[in-house]
């Protein structure tokens, strides 16, 4: 297990006293990103005494040690996975051959691009959420947000340090740009869709954490397979983060719901004005949440037939989650059906991984709802939480701009217009989420709106001051 340096300006386990040279590229642009975090991330809480987990080995048991933090001084680092001894690439042509520790000129710009992408959503994610503290549900929530915050800033280091340490001046220059892009920027905005969608309440807090961090954590997953070794043990280590993210997501949710559940049973009726009017979500609006956020996250798969996913496999850039767990890591003679709106189309299957990553996620999506909607069924209730079919609201790949309902109907376009407004939330949905929306700081005590999580950080109590605001 490589130790974590913490004595020097960056704390790294890559050694970085021993590269002057990357040692003092890191260190110039760390101004720059304190100031980014200072001007695009929850500066409002910069005084605030946080308890956060920071990472203090890379070892998978006692990884992280827990403590009061401001966050401007949390300690952004470097951490990569320990090193597979003898590693050899998993998949495509070259499976078999030694994993590469230096970029292969010939996949330079396709490697940079990759991680250029992989980097851009994390900064991103902190500027949507920017001013989610000023509304929080608790001080239990308030701090789950801010160690989500502080984690996705770890990640865009993780990516920076490899632009830095891999890619020379341009890799500098990608490193420059990713603080200079923002969310929702009209002219500069984030890569990709999802990233440049406002998170301007709790309830789509919960959805990006479920739906979007998931997206993450499999193209992390993906990368982590890559024969490019330093980014496939940098990915290796971001995954041990992303998992607190996503229970924030899951827990997030099944807490509204359960909230919920309470209202309709005090109330004796599931009418979503009543539930509205008793302060809590109604199902329905959760409902149009969920639509929204799950088809935007399905875009970020990219399309269903891709020359670009195909060339990243048999190259060893970017492989399947969980890679191991298939038969066939070549794929030279497989095909697979993709549904497109002219019909079944029968593709290689190197061409359909996007797709292929796709539906194992929306199958992971599956288990948030089976348990949501067990606690709705157990109530008493008929209604069912679902997810939206796959063709639903596509921005990317073949049913882009298709007029199809959630459950995959096609359609006519005009029908289609009129009733999107009862698929996704309309702005009377979200005035009344964000008429919710207001802030409790009293350790222990919660909005109306939501559940009290089952227990607390760290074995803390629930009614711990997690957060001390000054
Ligand atoms: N929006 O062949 P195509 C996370 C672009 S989330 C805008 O269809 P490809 C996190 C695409 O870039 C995980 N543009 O797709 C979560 C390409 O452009 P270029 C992020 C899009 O290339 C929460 C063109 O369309 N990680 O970590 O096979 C909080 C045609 O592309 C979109 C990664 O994304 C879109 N939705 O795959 C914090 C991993 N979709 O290159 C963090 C790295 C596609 O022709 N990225 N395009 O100019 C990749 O693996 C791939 O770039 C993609 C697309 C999966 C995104």
């Amino acid at each position: 297990m490589s130790a974590i340096n913490y004595s020097e300006r960056i704390p790294n386990n890559v050694d970085l006293a021993n590269d002057r040279k990357l040692q003092r590229a890191l260190e110039q642009w760390q101004p720059s990103f304190l100031g980014w975090w200072g001007e695009m991330g929850p500066s409002d809480f910069a005084q605030s005494d946080v308890y956060l987990r920071t990472a203090i080995s890379v070892d998978a048991q006692g990884w992280a040690h827990y403590g009061a933090v401001k966050m401007p001084e949390y300690r952004w680092g470097i951490f990569l996975a320990d090193a597979v001894a003898d590693r050899k690439i998993g998949f495509g042509d070259q499976m078999g051959q030694p994993a590469w520790h230096q970029v292969p000129g010939e996949y330079r710009s396709t490697l940079r691009r990759l991680i250029v992408t992989q980097g851009d959503t994390e900064p991103a994610s902190v500027e949507q959420q920017r001013l989610l503290g000023h509304t929080c549900p608790s001080l239990y929530d308030l701090r789950n947000l801010f160690q989500i915050n502080v984690e996705e800033g770890r990640h865009l280091w993780a990516m920076v340090y490899l632009l830095h340490a891999y890619f020379g001046r341009d890799g500098r220059e990608e490193a420059e740009e990713l603080l200079a892009r923002h969310s929702g920027d009209k002219d500069k905005p984030r890569i990709l869709s999802t990233f440049n969608e406002p998170v301007q309440d709790w309830l789509s807090l919960y959805c990006f954490t479920y739906f979007t961090d998931r997206d993450g954590k499999y193209q992390l997953k993906s990368l982590a397979e890559s024969a490019f070794d330093p980014l496939s043990r940098t990915c290796r280590f971001m995954l041990t983060e992303e998992a607190h993210h996503m229970f924030v997501g899951e827990t997030g949710l099944g807490r509204v719901v359960k909230r919920t559940l309470e209202a309709m049973k005090e109330l004796g009726t599931d009418d979503p004005a009543r539930i509205r009017a008793h302060g809590a979500v109604d199902l329905p609006l959760l409902q149009r949440y969920l639509n929204f956020w799950c088809s935007s996250s399905l875009d970020l798969f990219g399309s269903e037939i891709s020359s670009n996913s195909a060339a990243n496999f048999a190259s060893g850039l970017k492989g399947r989650p969980d890679e191991s767990q298939y038969p066939d890591h070549v794929l030279r003679e497989s095909t697979l059906d993709i549904d497109t709106p002219e019909g079944a189309k029968q593709v290689p299957a190197l061409n359909a991984l996007n797709e292929t990553m796709r539906e194992s996620y929306l199958k992971d999506c599956e288990i948030g709802l089976k348990r949501w909607n067990r606690s709705i069924e157990r109530a008493g209730h008929a209604f069912r939480l679902t997810l939206p079919s796959k063709r639903f609201r596509r921005s990317i790949g073949s049913w882009v701009n298709q007029p199809v309902d959630p459950q995959g109907n096609l359609l006519p376009r005009e029908e289609y217009d009129t009733r999107l407004r009862e698929w996704i939330p309309s702005d009377d949905d979200r005035a009344f989420v964000r008429s919710l929306m207001q802030k409790v700081i009293a350790p222990g005590k919660m909005a109306g709106w939501i559940a009290a999580p089952d227990r607390g950080i760290n074995n803390l109590p629930i009614d711990y001051e997690y957060v001390r605001l000054q």
